[in-house]
């Protein structure tokens, strides 16, 4: 990971991804309380803010209205200091994020994960597909600068704890990097 970029914000814009049941949620709240920054969890803003079309009874989830949520979030990414957790990446301005970590698992370990969601059967057959397809990370491939991209295994409690760590250390030398 490397701090190539210094934008004008003072605090760094982190995107943690990942395909469901992956742990974003997990590893976001566990970072946002190691750091100052703050928690953004773009699933729950879409639905209380209702930036979206309606339900997609298909597949099971909202329709998100990608512009309303871009302008949701511009004046808070512009101020920094955000760690937005959301399966979709594709459309975020590219100049809002640092660093954009993607969570990746085994699909033995995500299977029952989501099984423990109740997700119908189709619904975890396709994102178990799509993690072994990592479509999340070539989405991610196709939408940030290379350099910015960290791909991290989530399989175990360890690897979280590993990962959160490695993430705040990150963010530490931003700031650090910033101020000189
Ligand atoms: P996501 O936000 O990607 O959908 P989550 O944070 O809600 O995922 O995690 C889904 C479940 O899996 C939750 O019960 C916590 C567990 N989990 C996530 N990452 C894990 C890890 N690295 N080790 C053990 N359990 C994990």
């Amino acid at each position: 990971m490397t701090n190539t970029q210094l934008p004008t914000r003072r605090l760094p814009n982190i995107l943690i991804t990942g395909t469901p049941g992956t742990g974003k949620t997990t590893m976001s709240e566990l970072l946002s309380a190691a750091t100052s920054l703050q928690h953004i969890n773009v699933g729950d803003l879409v639905k209380e803010k209702s930036l979206h079309e309606g339900w997609d009874d298909e597949f099971q989830c909202y329709i998100v209205d990608e512009d309303k949520v871009c302008d949701e979030l511009e004046d808070i990414m512009n101020r920094g200091g955000n760690v937005v957790d959301f399966h979709t990446v594709d459309f975020f301005p590219e100049r809002w994020f640092d660093l954009v970590v993607v969570l990746r698992t085994e699909n033995g370990v995500l299977f029952p994960r989501l099984e423990a969601r109740q997700y119908s059967s189709k619904k975890i057959e396709e994102n178990v597909t799509a993690e072994i397809m990592q479509v999340i990370l070539e989405d991610a491939r196709n939408s940030y600068r290379e350099d910015i991209i960290v791909e991290l295994s989530s399989n175990t409690v360890e690897d979280m704890e590993a990962n959160v760590e490695q993430v705040r250390e990150w963010a530490e030398e931003w700031v650090k990097a910033r101020m000189q």
